[in-house]
Order: structure tokens, then C-alpha cells, then sequence
């Protein structure tokens, strides 16, 4: 539909029509990277629910593949829904686990595998004959049982899969166990649960590094390895994180900080994101994190558009040994194969209240880095402060700065990036990072929100943004990924060649010299592939 071209993306993954929702099963196998995805072939809403397939060499570009999975057994006839690979380390067998949703609406647990592990498109999946593999067990809901983890090998030799619930207002992660993938045993306890936090979808559970950046294989337990827990909460619609400990031998996970367990404390994404889903990439000793980011505008919008939602960048994911309790998000290097032009600005002057345009052409599709230095004008004081809730407009003494995305010449569009210190105590400052979506569309009925957080900033860290600008997504990256916001946003008038990049400064007390380093960058090739040219 040529009415809404403007806000199809460049080089973020989306299907040329109708619904898709979160990602399955990805994996790497044989020189491609396989990603599934929840889709519906027959309309823009959620429904049908089937698995997409699609494969990429490199992460960036991606053939998409006829349909994986469809509902056409009774245990999965309401929906093929979200599950994820497990590949056995002795006969490389692949063993996909995925959520079924049944006749009367009972969500079960069933089993698929490559029909030939030699094709490395995995083009043909079967379904075992012995699904379900798993019904929901006395006392779970049979709407509250989905969305199997990869497995885990435990030091009794056997497999670990991880399943989202909820008892009542207790969100909780059942643990199976199992040597066949075929029959499992049910653990007496739960992996972990917190009160107050409702259904778990999406959980995900895997190890990392207490220092180091490499990813590790989800099975790797041992001395300098933490765990993260995730789940989607259906209640918050965010994905909700927390750092802990595993003890493999009580299958137990404890959080790091009980104050900021799963659910009440850190998001991965503190914009519009859901039901991410992690795999180790052992071509590249890398742990990759994808998140859906669903629509904003309305239901009518998308079916006349004929399509909805996207998928993020892929973010390799590291603990942050800075603070040992927040990950790096990052987007994956391939992404910078898709530079082109490059502006660099050396020291950019931003004054109190004003805005400065940067002159680098077309501003739809922008690879940005801007690091910024504040200065206090001298004899002045940082006066009274608020954080996010007032937006890029609101003043105050030490911000907020940042940049000016997605905007038209006149600015009368444009979302706003930006930090906004905060001096809390004499020698205290607290740092917000935000995305202001307020103005970012002359459309009505669209998201027009705020979004933002605290964000630790270390030591002499200085104030540091990525920012990735593709048509109708912002995802922003501050300190190095300590904090990530994805916003969709619907412009009207920055489409386009008329779309514009600024930078501003609404702090009261303060200058701000910007470093930059622009690039505009490339599309990437997202196409169906058609089977016949092989
Ligand atoms: N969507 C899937 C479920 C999952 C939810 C169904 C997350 O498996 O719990 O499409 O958005």
C-alpha cells in the first residue's frame, strides 16, 4: 500500500505483509542464521498464529523462506505459538520445542525437528507423533502454561527446558526435566517466582560473563558466570530482567538484588518492545537478543497498511562488569556493512535553548554515535529538577540534551533522544535517558508517550548515545547499551528526503560540546526467496 510506504523500514526485519509478533527458535546451523517468527498469513491482526521462517548469512540480510510450522493438528490447531531450538552437542540433532494452542484453547507443549539436518535452509520441519509432549500440570491454568526455553544440561546428564506461568498474581518458571526431549519430569519447585508480577510469557534463561564479552553456550555453569532471567510480562507488556545465581545441582536462580527482581526492577528496553528471545551464536562465541516491536498507531492503520510490527536490530547481550548488575546491549557489527556516507563533527557548540540542524542530507536511515560534554556556565548553580515526564520541552538546569531524529524542516515532527542530568544532592547527579514521542507525528491516533529511565553513568564516563534511525523506528542506545529505548514513531512530514537531524539543548545552566560520527546507511535486503531458483 503506496499510502504508508514511508513508514516500511530499510534495514530492520519485517515481512512484505501482514502480522508478525515475537521471534522462535533462532539459531545458527550450517553457515545461515535461522530466525522463526510468529506471523499470520491472512491478516494485519494477531491470529493464525504460524512460523515464519527466514535465513541470513549475515544477520542483516535475510531470504525469507515458505512457512516452518502451521496449525494443522489438534494440539497446535489454535496456534503454532512461541518455542526455541535446542541443539544436542553429541548428535546435532535439533530439537525445536514450541507452545501449541488447542481446539478448546489449552496451551500444550509439542516437539519438532529438522526433516534434514543436511539442508542448511531447514527448509522441512515435522512434528513428532509423540505431541503433546507436555499438558499443563495440576494447579497452572491451561491458558498459562507457554512458551518453552531452550534446554540446559544439567551435572546429572540431563536436559533442563524452562516454561512461563503464573499462579494467580505469582509469575513463575516451571523446570522440566528430561533425557529424550520426549518424556519429562516436573521439578517439586519452581526455578523462581515473584508475587505481584502475573504471567511470564517468553521467559528466557541463560549464563554470562562476570568479565568478558564473549557469549556463552546456554549450558555453562561455573566460577565467573551469572545467570539472567527474563520474562514478558503480559501485564506490563515489557521484558523485565534481573541478574542472579543458578545452582544447577537445587535448580534454584536467586537474584543478585532481591529489590530488583524479575518484574520490579530492570527492562531490557524502556521503549516499545516485547517477548525478546536470546541464542548463543557459537560461529561467533556471541549471545544475540532480538526484540518485537509492535505498532502504536491503530488496528484500522495497520490492516489498511496491510502489515504490522518489526523486529529489532540484533544486540550481541554482555553483563556490564562496571556495574555488574545492567547488560550491554550493541548492535551486532555486521549492522556497520551497511555504512555508507560518513559526517563526522569534531566539537559542535549547543548553547542554552537552542537547536543546531546538522547538515548531512536525507536523515531516514542513520547509523548515529554523539558524545557530550557539559559544561556548567559559569556562576550559575543546577537549580530545581524533574526526570523524564516532562519531555524534551520541559527546562531545566543541567538538561535535557540530546538530538532531534525524524524531524522536518520546520520542526514541526520530530522525536527528541536526549539526557537529562538531574542534581540530586549537592554532589549527587542522576541521569535520565528518554525518548520523547510526544511530537513526533502530526498523525491523531498514534503513541505519543515518553519514554526513558535512569541510566548509571560511571565513574568518568562521559555522556554517550547511539542512535539507529530507520523510516518509522528510533532504537537508541545510551552508555554503551546500559539502556535501550525503541521507539515507532509515524511521521508525516520527516519522510523521506525532507526528514531532517538536529541537535538541541534545553538546559537552563549549561553548554554542551557534541562529538559525532553520522552515518547514513544502506538498506538491507529482506525478500521472500524463491525456492524454484535453486
Ligand atoms: N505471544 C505468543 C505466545 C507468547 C505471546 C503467541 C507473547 O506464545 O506468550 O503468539 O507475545
Amino acid at each position: 500500500n503506496a499510502m504508508f510506504a514511508w513508514q516500511r523500514t530499510a534495514y530492520h526485519f519485517q515481512p512484505q505483509r501482514n502480522w508478525m509478533n515475537g521471534f522462535a527458535g533462532p539459531m545458527y546451523h550450517k553457515g545461515w542464521y535461522h530466525i522463526f517468527y510468529q506471523y499470520n498469513p491472512y491478516s494485519a491482526v494477531w491470529g493464525n498464529i504460524t512460523w515464519g521462517h527466514a535465513v541470513s548469512r549475515d544477520l542483516i540480510h535475510w531470504l525469507i523462506l515458505p512457512l516452518a510450522l502451521i496449525p494443522d493438528n489438534w494440539y497446535d490447531i489454535n496456534g503454532v505459538w512461541t518455542g526455541s531450538a535446542t541443539r544436542h552437542p553429541e548428535d546435532g540433532n535439533i530439537y525445536m520445542l514450541y507452545t501449541g494452542s488447542t481446539g478448546n484453547l489449552t496451551q500444550v507443549q509439542n516437539l519438532a525437528h529438522p526433516a534434514d539436518l543436511a539442508d542448511p535452509l531447514l527448509l522441512r520441519w515435522v512434528k513428532s507423533p509423540a505431541n503433546p509432549i507436555l499438558l499443563p500440570p495440576p494447579g497452572i491454568g491451561p491458558k498459562d502454561f507457554r512458551d518453552p526455553t531452550t534446554a540446559w544440561l544439567g551435572p546429572d546428564g540431563l536436559w533442563r527446558v524452562a516454561i512461563g506461568s503464573r499462579v494467580e498474581k505469582l509469575g513463575l518458571t516451571l523446570v522440566y526435566k528430561t533425557d529424550d526431549f520426549v518424556s519429562y519430569e516436573l521439578l517439586d519447585h519452581y526455578l523462581h517466582s515473584v508475587p505481584g508480577t502475573g504471567m511470564w510469557e517468553c521467559v528466557d534463561f541463560y549464563p554470562v560473563l562476570v568479565n568478558g564479552t564473549k557469549g556463552l553456550d546456554t549450558s555453562a555453569v561455573g566460577e565467573g558466570i551469572k545467570h539472567v532471567l527474563k520474562a514478558s510480562l503480559d501485564d506490563t507488556k515489557l521484558d523485565h530482567f534481573a541478574v542472579g545465581t543458578y545452582d544447577p545441582v537445587k535448580d534454584l536462580w536467586t537474584p543478585d538484588d532481591p529489590e530488583s527482581d524479575v518484574g520490579i526492577g530492570l527492562k531490557y528496553d524502556y521503549g516499545r518492545y516485547y517477548a525478546s528471545k536470546t541464542f548463543y551464536d557459537e560461529e561467533k562465541q556471541r549471545r544475540i537478543l532480538w526484540g518485537w516491536i509492535n505498532e502504536t498507531d491503530t488496528e484500522f492503520d495497520d490492516l489498511k497498511k496491510g502489515w504490522a510490527s518489526l523486529q529489532t536490530i540484533p544486540r550481541t547481550v554482555v553483563l556490564d562488569s562496571k556495574t555488574g548488575r545492567d547488560l550491554l546491549q550493541w548492535p551486532v557489527e555486521e549492522i556497520e556493512s551497511l555504512r555508507l556516507n560518513f559526517f563526522c563533527f569534531d566539537e559542535v557548540l549547543v548553547g542554552p535553548g537552542s537547536v543546531v540542524p546538522l547538515h548531512i542530507g536525507s536523515a531516514t536511515q542513520l547509523d548515529i554515535t554523539a558524545e557530550f560534554e557539559v559544561e556548567l556556565i559559569s556562576g550559575k548553580k543546577p537549580g530545581e529538577e524533574n526526570r523524564c515526564d516532562g519531555g524534551a520541552a520541559e527546562r531545566s538546569s543541567l538538561g535535557p540534551f540530546g538530538i532531534l531524529a525524524l524531524a522536518d524542516a520546520s520542526l514541526s515532527e520530530l522525536t527528541p533522544v536526549f539526557f537529562r542530568p538531574v542534581q540530586t544532592t549537592l554532589d549527587t547527579v542522576t541521569t535520565y535517558f528518554c525518548t520523547d514521542q510526544t511530537r513526533s507525528s502530526m498523525a491523531p491516533e498514534v503513541f505519543k508517550v515518553v519514554y526513558g529511565s535512569s541510566i548509571p553513568v560511571v565513574g568518568d564516563e562521559k555522556l554517550e548515545m547511539r542512535v539507529l534511525v530507520d523510516h518509522s523506528i528510533v532504537e537508541s542506545f545510551g552508555q554503551g547499551g546500559r539502556r535501550v529505548i525503541s521507539s515507532r514513531v509515524y511521521p508525516t512530514r520527516a519522510i523521506y528526503g525532507d526528514a531532517r537531524l538536529f541537535l538541541f539543548n534545553n538546559a537552563t545552566d549549561v553548554n554542551v560540546k557534541v562529538k559525532l560520527k553520522i552515518w547514513e546507511m544502506n538498506s538491507a535486503f529482506i525478500r521472500p526467496f524463491a525456492l524454484d531458483q535453486l
